[in-house]
């Protein structure tokens, strides 16, 4: 059976983008696959967080993980943090790249750019953490939104680096991004993407909203003059936004979408959308809301734990074996 490995920061409240273009994509997974998903805490402190704040989001986003659909007696679900190997795995990742390939990632640049002066070396050694992530587990497949491709490339980079220098140690993964892109925009400027560290709370849809806020937030989201419903990302990034948001719940195509609204007011497709979007987020809301505090959820996390380290450790003595770091 082959193998996937994903990952989510516990960095904020997860967003609709984050569900349709990763977490939803998961779940389908573990019926076909040998899954591993994780909470990537010691990815969030790549930027300060406050030790209390960090502690509760933890066990939030397993919970979610849980209300979203994850089985934990098909997949394994663990968090970062108490698999040591990610952290040992990470170092030897960081001592096989180079400062040019790092300072290149846009993602750094842009989370280096916010730190004014002191900007934290953990943001430059992010990826060679993740590709410690996936590395360790031998993943075939990586289910990321589009934003992660360049991360992506660097782990496909550093796991034949390595290989070519110490040997096969490394299953070099692939990375997988649902169709059509599944790139969730923020509902107020649909040309930057909708993100949980956005200050604008009404341009971003949260996995836990409440349904007034959804259908509030749905209504007001930007649109355009032409009143005609069209997918059409440079002229029209706000229907079209709204279109893909449909696209991913409906399973509809663009094609099809244009068809049925054709002659129809944006007011008709808003409706639509914010009536998909909380049908979809509801029954996940409701089921979080069960497990976030139960025992079950630690039991869940213990056991995902156990299992994790089972499979990281052998990889990681593969690996340092391979180097000449085990005596
Ligand atoms: P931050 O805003 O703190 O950088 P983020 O919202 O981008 O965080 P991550 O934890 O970095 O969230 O990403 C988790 C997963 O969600 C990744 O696979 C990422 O590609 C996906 N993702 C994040 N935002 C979107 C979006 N707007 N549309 C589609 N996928 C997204
Ligand atoms: N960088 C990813 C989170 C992440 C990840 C991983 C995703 C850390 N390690 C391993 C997939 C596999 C992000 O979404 N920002």
């Amino acid at each position: 059976m082959n193998t996937i490995f994903s990952g989510i920061q516990p960095s904020g409240d997860l967003t609709l983008g984050n569900y349709l273009g990763a977490l939803k994509n998961f779940i389908p997974f573990q019926d076909t696959h040998e899954c591993y998903y994780c909470v990537v805490n010691q990815h969030a402190i790549t930027v300060p967080q406050e030790p209390a704040q960090l502690h509760a989001r933890t066990t939030e986003l397993a919970a979610i993980y849980l209300a979203a659909g994850l089985d934990p007696n098909k997949a394994t679900l663990f968090v970062q943090s108490e698999v040591p190997e990610h952290a040992l795995l990470g170092w030897v990742m960081i001592t096989t790249s180079y400062v040019g390939e790092m300072e290149r990632m846009t993602q750094y640049k842009d989370k280096a750019r916010k730190q004014g002066d002191s900007i934290p070396l953990g943001l430059m050694t992010y990826p060679p953490l993740m590709a410690a992530d996936i590395l360790l587990y031998q993943a075939d497949l990586v289910p990321v939104g589009e934003d992660q491709r360049q991360h992506m490339e660097i782990t496909r980079t550093l796991a034949e680096r390595f290989n070519y220098r110490y040997g096969e140690v490394f299953t070099v993964p692939e990375m997988w991004a649902p169709k059509g892109g599944a790139r969730v925009m923020s509902l107020q400027e649909p040309t930057k993407k909708m993100s949980k560290s956005d200050d604008n709370r009404t341009a971003t849809i949260y996995l836990l909203d409440e349904t007034d806020d959804i259908v509030r937030k749905i209504k007001r989201a930007q649109t355009d003059s032409e009143s005609v419903i069209r997918y059409d990302k440079e002229n029209k990034p706000g229907v079209s936004n709204l279109l893909s948001i449909h696209a991913a719940i409906s399973g509809k195509s663009f094609a099809e979408l244009e068809r049925d609204y054709d002659g129809q007011g944006y007011g008709t497709l808003k409706k639509d959308v914010a009536d998909l979007v909380v049908g979809e987020l509801e029954p996940i809301r409701r089921r979080y809301h069960e497990l976030v505090g139960s025992p079950e959820l630690g039991r869940i996390l213990d056991e995902g734990r156990d299992k994790a380290h089972a499979k990281a450790s052998v990889t990681y003595r593969k690996a340092v074996e391979a180097m000449g770091l085990y005596r």
